[in-house]
């Protein structure tokens, strides 16, 4: 979130896409609800489907799933062509402006009606309101994210933010309610396989920078590897990790994977899920650190399964980070229930037999204290160095002495800090940033211009040069405009104090990029969902060329996209979230309550499918995808949908393809609920930059039961 939860009570509109809010996120739109009723604010909610969110909005837009970006370019078209977007913003922060107008110009009202199926008239009318009700605050959340364009899709939302000049202003800013708590904290330290911590990515001077806060050696590191070339190479998706055990996608490793750990994951939450099933089959080893004897456990047929029982967040402690970069100390509420160990015991007894507890406990006394003090020592990109472990448990302690709507402490013992220390705050006195790209203030104050981090100058496909530096800086800076990176600032807290003595941003005073070069589509345009139900868009706006090599694996992009798939899979089916439910449901099915809230899994379909279909309320049926995954299901029939979609909630496991496993947990252990999960039936499709699966786009067919 480029600004915090709370500011949204500062917004004067609020466009929600892609998200759920009310059942995904229904703390956090307790803000929202006071800008509605207090601001008067309109509220926005682009979904395919009409939520529980959307029954809170002012204005609903029902768009056919996959076409966001569309829309989105769509609604900045207008923008243009009726002079409604801030001219000076663009003059004075933004980059690649024109090319991205060019792009736009195909997005005509009645373009976007044909790809989206939202009236033209509603584009403008949506575009206009936007315009009139400054600032305004973008959400979005998986609806955006999870298609083969998730990355256009986000990119799109942020350049309409640009155009309205709401970025960087209180009330404005793009802002994606993130998933599980800490999942910040957990993109922060890159638990992914791309990146070193604090988005470092995986080159030589990263893994040096590293090696040096670890304090150990550099070639013993490399000594770890297969290889050199593994040290710097992408490891495996989560979205992909079962291709590494199947292989029916061409693989990209010495070996295949014949182990596999899941350390808090819940293997039902990945799409293919008959493809993850039979890598389960096909492993020598599963292995599950988990509270609950998980879905995963359950669903393997052979004998090859450790269950290591962790506690849960209540009985450990450690910093976490919310959606919008803040800090908070979680203490333990309770000592650690029967045999269960903490993460951090399991770890260390991993480390001690592995044989490298010298070097990995190297700065690490007392945890998580040390944890957290090496983190901030290292993680300099995003303005960790202020996050000390006093500090954080100061904020958490005082948390009533910060203002509700600004975040910023009156007195008392944070003075003057802004609640958790939202980063960057970078260094041990910086009060932290509330609001990213604000330069209304100081940088010391927490005031941040855009990041200069592409180079001070462009030149076009077309020969036109245009300057990455900003024209405007923040109050207090030394040079009264743009200005590149302090070279050095991502390795060494010198550099950035020096900078920060001169009022300026480390990493430069940049401007914000329409267009973007090492992107595969430099300006979002729309493509058509791999499997789609418009076989003539597709020839239009066809997707990628296949991605070979792609973390490790081939991925099938264009030779997937078969435009007669529709003609036996007419349906649409996108899958989601409820309120009840928390990912793959082990903590929630095995809760009597919420069980009893939402004790079955349902597809919902339209009243005219369900006609058409001779399906009524309460029927089973077979859903069935193009790749032969098939699950039964309870139907609901609702308006909800239109007739062309259907959704399923996907947090459900324990049965496959009509058989139930809940004999395979160790006694007693089964949920309450469980059912067939909708991982079994999304399709093939993952993003061409970040590879996440594309559970919100897809065919389908329905057989009655
Ligand atoms: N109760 C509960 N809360 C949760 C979670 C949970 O499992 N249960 N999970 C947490 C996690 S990990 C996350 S990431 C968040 C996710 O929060 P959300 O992303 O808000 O949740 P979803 O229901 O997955 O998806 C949001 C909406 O996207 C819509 N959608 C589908 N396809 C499209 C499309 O093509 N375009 C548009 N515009 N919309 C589309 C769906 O209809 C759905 O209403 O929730 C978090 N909060
Ligand atoms: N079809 C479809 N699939 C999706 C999505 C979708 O919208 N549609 N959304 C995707 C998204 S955004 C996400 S984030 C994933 C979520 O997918 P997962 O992260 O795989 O699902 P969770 O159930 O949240 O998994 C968390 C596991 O961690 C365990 N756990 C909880 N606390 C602790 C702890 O302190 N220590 C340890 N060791 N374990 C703990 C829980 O018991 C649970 O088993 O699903 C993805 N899959
Ligand atoms: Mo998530």
């Amino acid at each position: 979130m480029t600004n915090h939860f709370n500011d949204i009570r500062h917004s004067k509109l609020v466009f929600f896409i892609g998200s759920n809010a009310a059942e995904a996120h229904p703390v956090a739109l307790q803000h929202v609800l006071y800008a509605k009723e207090v601001n008067n604010a309109p509220i926005i909610v682009v979904d395919p489907r009409f939520t529980k969110l959307a029954a809170k909005a002012t204005d609903y837009v029902r768009i056919r799933p996959g076409t966001d970006t569309a829309f989105l370019m769509g609604l900045i078209n207008q923008l243009i062509v009726n002079d409604w977007y801030d001219k000076e913003f663009v003059r004075t922060r933004v980059a690649g402006f024109e090319e991205m107008k060019k792009v736009a110009a195909h997005y005509t009202p009645e373009v976007v009606e044909d790809i989206t199926g939202v009236p033209a008239k509603e584009v403008v009318r949506i575009a206009k309101l936007l315009a009139d009700n400054r600032p305004g605050t973008v959400i979005w959340c998986m609806g955006i994210t999870q298609h083969h364009i998730g990355s256009s899709n986000t990119r799109a939302c942020c350049i309409l933010q640009l155009m309205l000049g709401n970025m960087g202003v209180s009330g404005g800013g793009t802002n994606i309610f993130r998933g599980h708590d800490n999942v910040q904290g957990a993109t922060d330290m890159c638990v992914l396989s791309h990146s070193l911590p604090g988005y470092y990515g995986l080159s030589e001077k990263a893994w040096r920078h590293w090696c040096k806060v670890w304090d150990v050696d550099f070639d013993w590191i490399k000594s770890r590897f297969h290889s050199k070339e593994y040290m710097h190479k992408p490891g495996f998706t989560l979205s992909r990790w079962y291709e590494g055990v199947i292989q029916e996608d061409k693989i990209y490793q010495y070996t295949p994977i014949k182990a596999v750990v899941f350390w808090g994951c819940s293997s039902n939450s990945q799409s293919q899920y008959f493809k993850v099933k039979k890598a389960l089959d096909q492993l020598d080893l599963v292995v599950i650190i988990d509270p609950f004897a998980t879905v995963t456990a359950a669903m393997c047929e052979k004998d090859n399964v450790y269950l290591l029982p962790s506690t849960s967040q209540y009985e450990t402690e450690g910093s976490v980070t919310s959606s919008c970069r803040q800090a908070q100390w979680r203490y333990k509420v309770v000592d650690p229930v029967y045999d269960s160990k903490t993460d951090y015991e399991i770890l260390e007894e991993f480390v001690k037999r592995f044989g490298f507890a010298d070097e990995f406990y190297k700065n690490i006394k007392k945890i998580p204290e040390d944890v957290t003090r090496e983190l901030a020592r290292g993680a300099l990109t995003i303005g960790l160095y202020g996050w000390l472990p006093e500090r954080i448990k100061k904020h958490t302690d005082n948390w009533h002495t910060f203002d509700l709507f600004t975040l910023q402490a009156k007195g008392g013992p944070c003075d003057g800090e802004y609640y958790g220390l939202p980063w960057p705050c970078w260094t041990e006195t910086h009060p932290g940033t509330p609001i990213l790209y604000d330069i209304s203030k100081p940088v010391t104050k927490g005031g941040l211009p855009f990041r200069a981090r592409f180079g001070t100058e462009y030149t076009y496909p077309d020969g036109r040069k245009e300057s990455l530096l900003a024209a405007v800086a923040n109050p207090g800076s030394e040079v009264q405009g743009g200005y590149p990176e302090f070279p050095g600032w991502k390795t060494d807290i010198n550099v950035i104090r020096e900078a920060l003595k001169r009022g300026m941003a480390p990493f430069g005073n940049g401007r914000a990029r329409c267009y973007c070069w090492n992107f595969p589509d430099p300006v979002p345009i729309h493509r058509e969902p791999l499997h789609s139900p418009r076989p003539d868009l597709i020839k239009k706006y066809p997707t990628y060329p296949d991605k070979p090599d792609f973390y490790r694996v081939y991925t099938r992009f264009k030779s997937e996209q078969k435009p007669e798939l529709v003609k036996d899979f007419p349906l649409v089916i996108i899958t989601g979230r409820v309120v009840e439910h928390m990912g793959g449901g082990a903590e929630t099915r095995s809760n009597k309550y919420l069980a009893e809230l939402m004790p079955e899994v349902y597809a919902e379909i339209n009243p005219k499918t369900a006609n058409d279909h001779g399906l009524r309320d309460g029927d089973y049926v077979w859903v069935e995808s193009p790749e032969g995954g098939r699950i039964k299901v309870k139907v609901k029939v609702t308006e909800r949908v239109d007739p062309h979609t259907v959704f399923i909630p996907y947090s459900f496991g324990g049965m496959f393809m009509g058989k139930s496993y809940a004999g395979n947990y160790p006694e007693g252990l089964a949920p309450y609920v469980i059912g067939e999960p909708a991982n079994i039936v999304t399709n093939y499709g993952y993003d061409i930059k970040t590879q996440i699966q594309g559970t919100k786009e897809g065919l389908c067919r329905l057989k009655k039961a």
